[in-house]
Formats: structure tokens, sequence, C-alpha cells
């Protein structure tokens, strides 16, 4: 029932990167370029488009401080600072994402779109790697434009209308981040909660307004549906949250000190898996502003 995405086809051309999909679905490896270094219009102009047709694309063996970081990351647009989150003391913009040898939970352990509860959630997500788990702590992604694709024309009409209802906090077992990163994570001292709760609602079929494609647009964010009972909404939201996660629409990144994604949180969710228990892993985020789905 997978389509093939459309970035395996002839216009994968490109002069001044080097572009590996690394699964059927999406996602592909760039390599050719050093992201250090200001980047030349016609290059940054070959990895937008890398990036549009495969969703998410990495980098290898990459060596930034944390001013060619941002240059890098501001390249896409202004930065999205997260809400509910604190960036680093000297480098606001930079979030550092850690789980040290004693914590239980990570960051990010659900499949979800970033900041997908703002009314105009983060475009794009940057993560650099800074340090990795000898093995495990790989980052899976979904292909959201696959998932919508591949529904049914009857489902697909039944969903065209509908909207979400998109949480920012106490959506988990009412707990808030306060109370779950508290207990066992090495994130507590970063929870900087707004006075008021940020809830947005969004078209759940979202049209992305760089490719015109259609996406499945759906997160572990999401409560339920506009118009509908909890109860009502609680078995399409699980049925499509399954479909969305199929491992026909996946792929799977394993990250080594130096690695660098881009993800493109308008048609992919991601999921952070926590399968190094006792070891350390360190990463440094930088979110993109986005504009309002429609
Ligand atoms: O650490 C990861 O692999 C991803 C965490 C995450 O969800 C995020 O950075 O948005
Ligand atoms: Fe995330």
């Amino acid at each position: 029932m997978s389509e093939a995405r459309q970035t395996v086809t002839e216009d994968q051309v490109f002069e001044k990167i080097e572009v590996k999909p690394i699964a059927g679905a999406m996602g592909a490896e760039i390599g050719g370029v050093d992201l250090s270094q200001p980047l030349d219009d016609a290059t940054f102009a070959e990895i937008h488009r890398a990036w549009l047709d495969n969703n998410v694309v990495f980098f290898r063996d990459q060596d930034l401080t944390p001013q060619q970081y941002l240059r890098f990351a501001k390249l896409w647009g202004g930065i999205h600072l997260h809400p509910y989150m604190k960036g680093m003391e000297e480098f606001p913009e930079i979030f550092e994402i850690i789980k040290k040898e004693d914590a239980i939970q990570n960051f990010g352990n659900r499949w979800h779109t970033d900041q997908m509860f703002c009314p105009e959630p983060a475009k794009a997500t940057i993560l650099y790697a800074k340090e990795t788990p000898k093995a495990g702590g790989d980052t899976m992604f979904a292909n959201l434009y696959l998932a919508y694709e591949s529904l049914s024309d009857g489902m697909k009409e039944m969903l065209s209308t509908m909207r979400t209802y998109n949480m920012g906090d106490k959506r988990y077992g009412g707990r808030s981040r306060s109370e779950r990163y508290s207990d066992g994570s090495s994130m507590g001292d970063k929870v900087a909660p707004p006075n008021k709760d940020i809830n947005s609602d969004h078209p759940l079929v979202r049209t992305h307004p760089e490719t015109g494609r259609k996406a499945l647009y759906i997160g572990s964010h999401t409560a339920s549906f506009l118009g509908l009972s909890d109860e009502e909404s609680a078995p399409l939201l699980k049925y499509l949250m399954n479909h969305a996660r199929r491992p026909e629409f996946t792929c799977r990144f394993n990250w080594k000190p130096g690695s660098i994604a881009l993800w493109d949180n308008r048609c992919c969710q991601h999921y952070a898996i926590n399968d190094y228990h006792g070891q350390r892993r360190r990463m440094h985020r930088i979110t993109i502003q986005g504009d309002k789905p429609f």
C-alpha cells in the first residue's frame, strides 16, 4: 500500500552535494558539504531541494562552533524558541537535550511533530549530536505525506475538513512537564513553562506551503478532534497515529558525534528511542519558526 516517495526519481541530480537516500520512504544523507563555512546560494538551494524531497536530511562529521551552527540555522528562517523549555545560558537560541548515565526518561520519546501545540509550530528542527551512546539512541522519522496518500479515498474525504486540538502540556495522564522531567530525567532544570498553557487547533490534513503536497498532520500533542468528544476522538486518533508510523513510512538514523539532522516538521513525525540506559547522550537543538498551518 505504501507508495514510493517522489524522491527516487531522475530529478535527484545534484552538482554541489551528494545525496544518498537511507530508506525507501524518506531520509537522505548529504555529503560534500562543510556546514562550518558560509554556504553559497547554489549549495544552499541544493540542500533545500534535497530537504523538501526527503523530509529529513543528515550530515556527518561536522564540527561547528555555536556561532557557526546558528549561522547555518538562520538560513532556514527565524529561530523558534520552545515555549516550555529554556535554552543554554550562553546561547539561549540553542537548547541542549541531555540524558545522563543515571537518567531514566529521555526527551522526545513519543511520535510527534515539534511544538504542534503552537499556533505557528516550528517549521524545521536541527539536531547536532555532541555525545552519543556506543549503541542505541537512534531517532526514527515517519513520512506524513505517505501517511496521507496511502489512506482510502473515503477516509481522505472524511478527514478533509477535520481539525485537531493540540495541547502544550498536561497531555500525558494530566502530568505537566515539570512533573514528568523531575522524575528520573536530566531535563528537569530546563523546564520553564509559560504563564498560560499553549493549545492550538490545526487542520488534520495540512498542505505543505512549499511543496503543495498534503500531509496527515498529527502527533502526540493531538488530544482530540474539534467538534468530537474525547470518547469519539480516541479510536480515530489511535488508528491514525498507528497508521502514520507504519514501518514502510519510516527511516531510522544512528548518530555519531558530529552528526546533524534537519527535519521538516510540516511533513514528518519523529521519535527519540530510549534504549541506552546507563550511557550518556547530548544533543544541541535549534528550531526554526513556521507558519500557520492550512
Ligand atoms: O533527541 C532526539 O533524538 C530527538 C528529540 C526531539 O524530539 C527533538 O529534538 O525535537
Ligand atoms: Fe521533537
